[in-house]
């Protein structure tokens, strides 16, 4: 500040060397003052006191006064006057000044002050001075130092008269003649005492209160930079020391503006000064008042001052976040919207700080736990507080299961069961898409009947889904009842016959009824027959027929049997009368009358037996065949004599006579010799061979024996045939159908 002032005067004296010619010009050559200028004029102390020698110790303290010094003599012509400060022989100009602010006024003889006329750039007054009538000094500064190597300067005091004038180019300089001027020489000190100095300074505090006003025990902040900007612009700085103490030494009169700088990351916000606060020196004056920026603005007064203080604190917002939040997912997703009440802060600055959280209320958060962050912003944006806490969104939605319709299938062929396939399907809001189980899995082999299948699935979460269908196996098995129709011509059972009946009737019952008949190869067929017990039953179209065997069938149709084709045969015969005629037919008239020549020679050929055991032929066998009627004749009757006379003393004998009656019945077609003979178990032909085979071995059988029995037998049974007893027709006997 100093070092400033210096280089200012300096630079204002070369400006003055540089005007110093034409104001000499001007006025070198000018008389003495005229006479009608009286009075006199003398520099004095501001309050009108005059010094030894003119002798000042710097230039501030140099007035113009003049008049009757001690109210003795003239005074000065009343009226306004220029004054100005030059070297002692006038040829530098000194006044730094405009000449229109350098007026004064004499009135009453006495200098009474600046002159109005010096408007607002007029020099100060100094003190009225009793003792010198009242006068009222003026100041002369500003003025630069006297180029004089004794120090000396000159004051003119100069009327304003017609050549007085100020030049148009410089207005600080003014001509005149030098008749209108008085003078009077004085000195300032060669080296002036060093301007005084004060310290300004306080303390930044901790402003626990936050009143901000530095209360007992707040204490001080040290590092913090104190930026001191002048009136001029000048600039000073200085850092809070340890305990938080600044201070700086200026000038007195500087008028500055303190002000802490914090910087752009502090923690703390200031809070004092307070706008209006006002700081006083050392002495108790007023020194500096707070402006709207917490800033000292004030004017360096002559004492210390000590108590420009910057009060801080640190704001800090606090925060508390709510309850974690447990939710489930929004429906059909896998997320949910959570709108949250987010939380509120606090900050001990007071005010209310800004809530920012992230994920923000309302957002949508995806399955799982989400850590939500909270920040509060207090009034110092550099001080945060943040808090967390949990939206933890839970799978709550079972999977979406969806069963096959219910199916109804057949068993497979040959089995009681049906391997069904199928799939049940699912889908989860969280796991996409599922495969249930089902009980029993597709490709069980379901048995027959209704089976309900369950299937079930779980998500991650374990959220069950079921879902259920049946499964009904139809028994789908069909069979065949088939068979075949032969007639058992020799009645034993069996189909060795080769013969079959067509149009015979078999009915069905049981489990369906039906009715077939047999076909030209004599077999029946019911087909396409469904589960089941069936029985199948022949019907005979009429009396005469005989079942051999086996009748009816029953079968069962069912998916466990390994086939279901089965077979029901029928076989019959018919009976029918043999037609024969008796021993007495043969040897009466009718019966001789049928025999001929050919029967009597057959007859001959075989061992038939008289009761004697001897071979009996009705004819001589080397007659044969070609009889004369005499021998046919007699023949006859001893045929007719020898049937009648036969008895059974010798078995054989009575066989034999039985044997001839059955065959002329046979020679003569009274009797199918083909015909099956239920008696003896034989056709007629078979028996008759029978017969002759016996008797050619045993002729005589008239005691007890195995041969008698047997010949006994045969007889037995010729005798019945020989009575038109039954016989079983060789071929089906005829019947109309359907019946
Ligand atoms: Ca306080
Ligand atoms: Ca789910
Ligand atoms: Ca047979
Ligand atoms: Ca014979």
């Amino acid at each position: 500040m100093r070092n400033r002032n210096a280089s200012r005067v300096l630079l204002t004296f070369v400006l003055a060397l540089a005007v110093a010619v034409p104001f000499l010009t001007k006025t070198r050559g000018t008389a003495a003052a005229p006479d009608n200028f009286s009075g006199a004029i003398y520099t004095s102390t501001g309050d009108g006191t005059t010094v030894n020698s003119n002798m000042y110790d710097q230039k501030s303290d140099v007035y113009l006064n003049g008049g009757p010094q001690n109210c003795n003599g003239g005074g000065l012509p009343d009226g306004d006057y220029y004054f100005q400060v030059t070297n002692p022989n006038g040829d530098v100009l000194l006044s730094t000044d405009p000449a229109s602010c350098r007026q004064l006024t004499v009135s009453g003889g006495i200098v009474a002050g600046y002159a109005i006329a010096a408007g607002a750039c007029h020099h100060a007054n100094g003190i009225s001075n009793p003792a010198n009538c009242g006068s009222m000094p003026v100041q002369l500064i500003p003025f630069n130092d006297t180029p004089n190597n004794g120090g000396e300067y000159k004051v003119e005091l100069i009327m304003q008269t017609a050549d007085t004038t100020i030049d148009p180019n410089d207005p600080t300089i003014i001509h005149f003649k030098q008749s209108d001027s008085k003078s009077d020489n004085f000195k300032v000190r060669e080296t002036p005492p060093p301007p005084p100095q004060t310290a300004i300074g306080g303390v930044k505090y901790y402003d626990t209160n936050h009143n901000g006003v530095k209360d007992p025990g707040e204490v001080g902040i040290a590092g913090v930079q104190i930026k001191i900007t002048f009136s001029d612009g000048s600039m000073a700085t200085t850092n809070t020391d340890s305990t938080g103490t600044w201070a700086l030494s200026f000038q007195v009169g500087a008028q500055y503006t303190a002000c802490e700088v914090l910087p752009a990351n502090t923690l703390y916000t200031q809070t004092g000064p307070v706008s209006g606060a006002t700081a006083n020196d050392l002495n108790n004056d007023l020194a500096a008042t707070a402006n709207a920026n917490k800033c000292w603005v004030g004017t360096v007064t002559g004492h210390d001052t000590a108590s420009l203080d910057f009060g801080n604190v640190i704001c800090k917002p606090e925060i508390t976040c709510p309850q974690d939040i447990a939710t489930c997912n929004d429906a059909t997703k896998c997320s949910a919207v959570v709108t949250y009440v987010a939380p509120t802060a606090t900050d001990n600055c007071g005010g209310t700080p800004t809530v920012v959280c992230s994920p923000p209320p309302g957002s949508t958060f995806p399955k799982g736990m989400t850590q939500v962050t909270c920040t509060a912003t207090g009034a110092n944006p550099n001080n945060t507080a943040t808090c967390t806490f949990k939206v933890t969104v839970n799978d709550c939605e079972a999977p979406q299961i969806s069963c096959p319709q219910d199916k109804t299938v057949c068993n497979d062929p040959g089995k009681c069961t049906a391997a069904v396939t199928f799939a049940a399907t699912a889908t989860d809001n969280c796991d996409g898409t599922l495969t249930p189980s089902c009980n029993p899995a597709s490709g069980f082999a379901f048995p027959i009947g209704t089976t309900l299948v369950t299937c079930s699935v779980r998500d991650a979460a374990g959220n069950p889904a079921s879902c259920s269908f049946n499964v009904a196996v139809n028994d789908c098995t069909t069979g065949s009842i088939s068979g075949k129709k032969f007639y058992d011509a020799n009645a034993n059972g069996l189909d060795d016959d080769n013969q079959v009946v067509a149009g015979w009737k078999v009915v069905l019952s049981g489990s369906a009824s039906k009715t077939a008949y047999t076909n030209a190869q004599g077999v029946y067929t019911f087909g396409s027959l469904s589960v089941g017990t069936y029985t199948v039953t022949e019907v005979a179209p009429n009396g005469s027929w005989v079942a051999s065997s086996g009748t009816p069938c029953t079968f069962t149709i069912s998916c466990s049997n390994a086939t279901n084709d089965f077979t029901c045969n029928f076989r019959n015969y018919c009976k029918v009368a043999s037609g024969g005629l008796t021993l007495g037919f043969w040897s009466n008239k009718n019966g001789q009358a049928l025999i001929t020549a050919a029967d009597l020679c057959y007859l001959t050929s075989l061992h038939l037996r008289n009761a004697n055991g001897t071979d009996f032929d009705p004819v001589p066998a080397g007659s044969c065949p070609n009889l004369t009627t005499q021998l046919i004749n007699s023949g006859k009757a001893a045929l007719s004599n020898w049937l009648t006379g036969a008895n059974a003393t010798n078995m054989a004998n009575m066989l034999s006579a039985q044997m001839t009656a059955m065959v002329l019945n046979v020679r003569h077609a009274n009797v199918d010799g083909s015909a099956f003979d239920l008696c003896s178990g034989m056709t007629v032909n078979q028996l008759l061979a029978a017969a002759e085979t016996s008797l050619t071995a045993n002729a005589n059988t008239t005691a007890a024996g195995s041969a008698r029995t047997y010949q006994e037998g045969l007889k037995t049974c010729l005798d019945k045939l020989n009575n038109n007893g039954l016989l079983v027709k060789s071929s089906p006997c005829p019947f109309s159908s359907p019946y």
